[in-house]
């Protein structure tokens, strides 16, 4: 009998930070709580250094918090690393991460494997989708057209008879003592430049703000200013700290540090930190906006009224999903309070509905509570990583 303990990952970065941000999430789960072996395959090492400054944007090889890091350039380049490796060939487990194609050398190799009767399970980890139809395609199964091959369709998901989603198994402790602790908070604060800011200000509502570029932040910003409890927003450099610089008349100005005061809004914008002090931030703020797949999700964790900038796909197909999200989470609340989380998302996603930041802010008790049973709705599908393992593991049985 086979067991399963190493993994080939590979990971093309399509743009952004959600796909690498996915896959290194899953290899350090990999590694750190089941002692596997992991080779993550990345295109695009810029975008990973961004997440993980350990990394060093110009080795083809390197290791780090265990992970085995390759640079994915070209076939050749695939083959030649595979060749040089120490522990040359492939691992048990082949991804192609959000459903990119794994190098031709490597599938050669892998129908060599199979026709020894061991080929390695092969799997798409595809993108996360709350929609009905994600039960019925995960684990099916397609065969290669030309080699004696079979790959698998792997769905993260919120419903029974999905992936689920990932969740270290220390994360609630984690969250758990940073929230108990005055001194971690402090230290949160100083890492982001911004212990007087949130000093001066203890009554003010604490938002942080991650976004793309979004139409509906000047309405936003708008109602911030214009709010009876002082807001902070702490923006993170990048896309939504622009937007904000434009809005304030300092185009060019959107760097760490910068600060603008309006009304009673307060905007920071703090660093891009690495993947591992994002969390903090989210549990730290009162009400977050996140984006795409892996915020997303760290949000739903940080048991905090949260509000998604779903990534913009043509023809609106995001509001699809938007909504499919939506028809899970609100059932539990109330209808005003699920109408005023509903026309704040999709209003912010660009759907026709009013943006009404008071309205949010009234039902975000009622959001806090459902957060709670959100979370443990969603721990009682199992987490991602345990999920997968078990999977390839019934795969070599
Ligand atoms: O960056 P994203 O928009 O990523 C994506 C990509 O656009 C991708 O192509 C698309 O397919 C996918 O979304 C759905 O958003 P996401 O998924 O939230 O990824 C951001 C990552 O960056 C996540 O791992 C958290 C991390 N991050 C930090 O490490 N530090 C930070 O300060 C912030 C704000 C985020």
């Amino acid at each position: 009998m086979r067991t399963i303990t190493s993994w080939d990952l590979f990971c093309r970065v399509v743009d952004n930070y959600g796909d690498i941000g996915v896959c290194w999430r899953l290899a350090r789960q990999l590694v750190q709580e089941h002692g596997h072996t992991v080779r993550l395959w990345v295109d695009d090492l810029r975008s990973f250094e961004k997440i993980c400054p350990a990394v060093d944007a110009q080795a083809d090889a390197q290791r780090v918090s265990g992970v085995d890091i390759r640079q994915w350039t070209d076939d050749a380049q695939v083959a030649n690393l595979l060749a040089a490796d120490a522990h040359p060939g492939l691992h048990d487990v082949v991804i192609g991460a959000f459903a990119c194609a794994v190098p031709e050398p490597v599938l050669t190799l892998m129908a060599e494997r199979a026709s020894e009767g061991a080929a390695p399970v092969w799997l798409n980890l595809e993108y996360l989708s709350a929609e009905n139809w994600v039960a019925e395609h995960h684990a099916m199964q397609s065969p290669h057209l030309r080699l004696p091959l079979v790959k698998h369709f792997f769905f993260p998901g919120f419903a029974r008879n999905t992936g689920g989603v990932l969740r270290e198994s220390h994360l609630g402790a984690q969250r758990k003592t940073f929230e108990a602790s005055p001194a971690a908070h402090q230290a949160l604060w100083h890492r982001l430049g911004v212990d007087d800011l949130v000093h001066h200000n203890p009554d003010a509502l604490r938002v942080s703000l991650f976004a793309y570029a979004n139409p509906a932040l000047a309405a936003l910003v708008s109602q911030w200013e214009a709010s009876p409890q002082p807001v902070i927003c702490l923006v993170p450099e990048g896309l939504a700290a622009q937007q904000i610089a434009e809005l304030m008349g300092d185009a060019g100005a959107a760097k760490t540090g910068a600060r603008w005061t309006r009304g009673n809004l307060s905007v920071a914008v703090v660093p891009f930190a690495p993947q591992e002090h994002y969390d903090p931030l989210l549990w730290a703020c009162d009400i977050n906006f996140v984006r795409g797949e892996d915020s997303f999700v760290r949000a739903q964790w940080a048991l905090k009224p949260f509000v998604w900038h779903i990534y913009p796909q043509s023809d609106d197909v995001h509001l699809v999903k938007l909504d499919a999200f939506l028809a899970r989470y609100t059932p539990a609340l109330t209808d005003a309070d699920a109408k005023a989380l509903i026309s704040f998302w999709h209003a912010w996603n660009g759907a026709p509905a009013s943006l009404d930041w008071n309205e949010f802010v009234a039902a975000a008790p009622r959001l806090r509570v459902r957060a709670v049973t959100w979370e443990q709705s969603l721990m009682q599908l199992g987490d991602l990583a345990a999920n997968l393992v078990a999977f390839c593991e019934k795969q070599v049985k």
